[in-house]
């Protein structure tokens, strides 16, 4: 009798310090440069799988709702790489659900891939170590390769074409004053995809050459600034650097942006909150919502401040978060 394989996990969504923008090799998902980011403890993904002679084709139902054809075979050839390493060809239901609330208007595409990794590597017992999880999350979203780790985190950009030397480590376990507050200008989906965003972005910005050298430098000094618990120069750091990316963008031609009027006023708001003696940064991502960095011990003014003028529910704090952990099966 086949036996059936089934696991649950938990893994967090991180934001970028020094941001990934950009791939070398888009059929190995080998990214341009470096990159380091912070996992959260507010935003997280639970993804069940159960691999069973019991299914036909994969199913993939995420927050209740089957999912289209489309999102179920991204899945699919996700799945693919564990059954080959599996060698097996059983089917799967892939059950998921974001705890990204869905005002944050968040990237889960992080979280979701480091979930279903892990869930996979247990439910088939691959004993895969979290370097190569991470390299297996990377190849269903860049930035999934830095879930597979709590605190701060460094995603290796690796060698040449050689697709297992690019994966992420633990840098720093946040264990100290430092949080994140994510502010939701726009809950509406983005525009366009950062996979099509990045990659019009080095054919057409003429910035994107010096943008690999930032970053190699950036990524330096924010490793300096961690290890030394230096949160105004991290801060600093990062908002440059998410800056740095987004001219990219600007230049790009055509040009686009994901700033929206919203996002600029809570980028003011920010340098405002500076002005009172806080101690505020920000950085945005491929989409309009603004996070900010802050000793935790602040977040509590930070959020008094921003009420007046942003909505209370679209502040939302967190903590940083830890790496993926095994979680109760559903009920089947
Ligand atoms: C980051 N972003 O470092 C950067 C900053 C967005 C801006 O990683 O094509 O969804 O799946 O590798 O990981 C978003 O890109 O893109 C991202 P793919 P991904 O967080």
């Amino acid at each position: 009798m086949t036996k059936d394989f089934i696991a649950n996990y938990q893994a967090h969504t991180n934001i970028a310090l020094i941001k990934y923008w950009g791939k070398r090799n888009q059929d190995l998902m080998l990214p341009v440069t470096s990159s380091l980011s912070l996992t959260l403890e507010a935003f997280y993904t639970q993804t069940q799988v159960h691999f069973s002679k019991d299914y036909d084709e994969d199913q993939f139902i995420l927050n209740d709702q089957i999912q289209s054809a489309q999102e179920r075979q991204k899945i699919s050839r996700f799945l693919n790489r564990f059954r080959q390493l599996k060698n097996t060809d059983l089917k799967a239901q892939v059950t998921s659900y974001n705890h990204v609330p869905t005002a944050a208007g968040l990237a889960s595409s992080a979280s979701a891939f480091a979930a279903l990794a892990c869930s996979c590597n247990e439910a088939l017992e691959l004993k895969l170590s979290q370097e190569e999880l991470s390299i297996m999350a990377r190849f269903g979203s860049g930035s999934a390769s830095r879930s597979l780790f709590g605190g701060f985190v460094e995603w290796e950009k690796g060698q040449g074409d050689d697709s297992q030397s690019s994966y992420a480590h633990p840098f720093d376990e946040a264990d100290w004053d430092i949080g994140m507050i994510a502010l939701v200008v726009n809950q509406k989906a983005k525009k366009f995809s950062s996979r099509q965003a990045m990659q019009h972005t080095i054919e057409t910005s003429p910035f994107y050459a010096l943008w690999a050298e930032e970053v190699a430098k950036d990524l330096e000094a924010i490793k300096a600034a961690i290890k030394a618990r230096d949160i105004q120069k991290i801060g600093q750091i990062a908002e440059h650097n998410a800056m740095k990316m987004h001219a990219t963008m600007l230049a790009a031609n055509p040009s686009f942006s994901y700033f929206q009027a919203e996002s600029l006023k809570a980028m003011e708001a920010v340098r405002q909150l500076r002005k009172t003696g806080l101690t505020a940064y920000f950085t945005m991502d491929a989409g309009p919502n603004v996070k900010i960095i802050c000793p935790y011990s602040q977040v509590a003014a930070i959020q008094e401040k921003l009420s007046q003028d942003f909505d209370p529910q679209n502040i939302i704090v967190s903590r940083p978060g830890p790496q993926p952990f095994s979680i109760p099966l559903i009920n089947q």
